[in-house]
C-alpha cells in the first residue's frame, strides 16, 4: 500500500438536482505497488459498464487535445504513406477527436468507445464510424478475422483505465497488420510522484504507467516498445510506439529511459513510499490557505469540473463551505453537481457575472488554454489559485 484516499464517490458521477439527497456510492480508493510487475495501481476495479457506458468526458473540449491530435495524425499520415488503402482504429476513440484527422484525409478509420452518448457524437458530428463496444482479446480477434487489420493503432489516455489489461494488448497485438504500430499515450507515474498529481488517481484510472512495467506488458504479447516520447499533456505522458516484435526496430531512446528508471528505483517500492505524506501536506496547505483567504472574506470557486477535480476536493474535504461553485464549458456537464462535495457546475460566463475573488484550477493541466480564456476576469481582479504541486495564488 503506498496511499489510501478511504472510501471516494466515482470522480466522473455528476449529479443532476434530483440526485442530491439521495445515497451517494463511495468506494474503497487504495493505491498499492507490485514488486513484482513494477505496476503502480488501485486496488479496487469496478466494473467497466458502469464507469464508461455514459461518460461526460468530450476530448474535444481542449483545444491543447485537438492540436495535439492533429498534429500526430498528420504526422503518422507523413511517416507511414498512409492513404484510402490503409487503416486506422482507435480504441477510446472518444467524440471523434483524433480520428476525423484522419478521416479529411481520406484515410479509413474506426472507432471503438463504450460510452453511448460520446460515440453518437463521434458518428453524427464527425462521420466517425464508431463501434460502441469495449476492446478486449475478443473484439480484436472479431476485427482480425473481418480482415480488418491496423496500419496504425491509437490508445490515448485508454490503458490506465482497461482491466483486462492482458487481454487488450492481445486484441491490439491482433488487429495490427505486421508492418503496422500503435501509437500509445498514457500519463507518466514518475511526473505524478514529482509534481504531486495526486488528484489524477480516481477510480477510472486503475494503472499509473512506467516504461518498465509497460516493456513488461507489451513482451507478453510479442510486441515491442520500438520508440518512447515525452508529453506535457495531461500533467505529463509517454507517447509508446509499439510495433510486431518482427518487425520492431527500437530505437535508444527506449533503453535510455529503462535505464532511467532503474536509477531512481520504478521497480522498488521504496520509490512511492514518500508519495503519500507529500499528498498530505498539499491537502494541509490547501486547506489552510482556502480558510485563509475565506476568512478574510473572500469569495472562492473552482475551474473546471475535472475528474481529477473530484479526488481533489473530496479528499481535501473541500466543499460548499469553502467553494461556491464550479465552472466548466463542457456543456454535458452544466446544470449537474460534482460528486461528494455537490458543487453546482456552471458555465464559465458566471466568473464573469458574479465576480469572485479566487478561482481554483481544478483542471490545471489547461492552465494556459484557461488562463487565455479567463483573461477578462483576470483582468478585472480575479485570480486563480493552482493547488499542486504546492498551493500557490497565481499573479496577477
Ligand atoms: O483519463 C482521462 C482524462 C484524459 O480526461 C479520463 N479518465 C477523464 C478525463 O479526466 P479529467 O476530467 O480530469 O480531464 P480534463 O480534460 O483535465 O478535464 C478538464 C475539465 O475542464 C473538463 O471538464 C473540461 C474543462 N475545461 C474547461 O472548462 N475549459 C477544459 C478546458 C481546456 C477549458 O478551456
Amino acid at each position: 500500500m503506498v496511499l489510501s484516499f478511504g472510501e471516494t464517490p466515482l470522480a466522473n458521477a455528476l449529479l443532476s438536482a434530483a440526485q442530491l439527497d439521495q445515497p451517494e456510492d463511495r468506494l474503497p480508493l487504495d493505491l498499492a505497488f507490485c514488486p513484482s510487475c513494477s505496476l503502480l495501481q488501485i486496488l479496487e476495479t469496478v466494473p467497466p459498464e458502469r464507469l464508461f457506458r455514459h461518460y461526460y468526458y468530450f476530448s474535444s473540449f481542449s483545444r491543447t487535445v485537438l492540436q495535439q491530435a492533429k498534429q500526430v495524425a498528420t504526422r503518422m499520415i507523413q511517416t507511414r504513406n498512409l492513404g484510402p488503402e490503409s487503416f486506422v482504429i482507435e480504441i477510446g476513440s472518444n467524440d471523434g477527436y483524433l480520428l476525423q484527422y484522419y478521416r479529411r484525409r481520406g484515410v479509413p478509420v474506426l472507432g471503438v468507445e463504450p460510452a453511448v452518448n460520446v460515440a453518437s457524437v463521434a458518428e453524427g458530428e464527425r462521420g466517425v464510424r464508431t463501434l460502441c463496444e469495449f476492446f478486449g482479446r475478443e473484439l480484436g480477434q472479431r476485427l482480425r478475422e473481418q480482415g480488418g487489420l491496423a496500419d496504425v493503432f491509437h490508445a490515448n489516455n485508454v490503458l490506465a483505465h482497461v482491466a483486462d489489461l492482458n487481454g487488450a494488448v492481445a486484441g491490439m497485438r491482433s488487429v495490427l497488420k505486421e508492418n503496422g504500430v500503435a501509437v500509445i499515450e498514457v500519463p507518466y507515474v514518475k511526473e505524478m510522484l514529482d509534481r504531486c498529481e495526486f488528484d489524477t488517481i480516481y477510480h477510472e484510472h486503475l494503472c499509473y504507467f512506467s516504461l518498465t512495467a509497460l516493456d513488461r506488458l507489451f513482451v507478453r504479447h510479442g510486441l515491442v516498445i520500438e520508440n518512447v516520447e515525452r508529453l506535457a499533456i495531461h500533467g505529463g505522458s509517454l507517447r509508446l510506439f509499439v510495433a510486431p516484435e518482427k518487425s520492431a526496430r527500437r530505437r535508444p531512446e527506449v533503453a535510455a529511459l529503462l535505464e532511467e528508471e532503474a536509477v531512481w528505483g520504478v521497480d522498488r517500492l521504496e520509490a512511492y513510499q514518500g508519495f503519500g505524506g507529500r499528498v498530505e501536506r498539499v491537502k494541509v496547505r490547501l486547506g489552510e490557505l482556502l480558510r485563509e483567504l475565506v476568512g478574510q472574506g473572500s469569495r472562492l470557486v473552482a475551474y473546471g469540473a475535472a475528474a481529477k477535480g473530484a479526488t481533489l476536493l473530496n479528499y481535501c474535504g473541500i466543499g460548499r463551505d469553502l467553494i461556491e461553485f464550479v465552472v466548466d464549458h463542457t456543456t454535458h456537464k452544466q446544470g449537474h453537481y460534482m460528486p461528494g462535495v455537490h458543487l453546482p457546475i456552471y458555465p464559465p460566463g458566471k466568473l464573469l457575472e458574479t465576480m469572485p475573488d479566487y478561482a481554483i484550477l481544478l483542471a490545471w493541466n489547461f492552465i494556459d488554454e484557461i488562463l487565455e480564456q479567463a483573461a477578462e476576469y483576470r483582468r478585472r481582479g480575479g485570480r486563480f489559485i493552482i493547488p499542486i504541486p504546492e498551493p500557490r495564488v497565481l499573479a496577477r
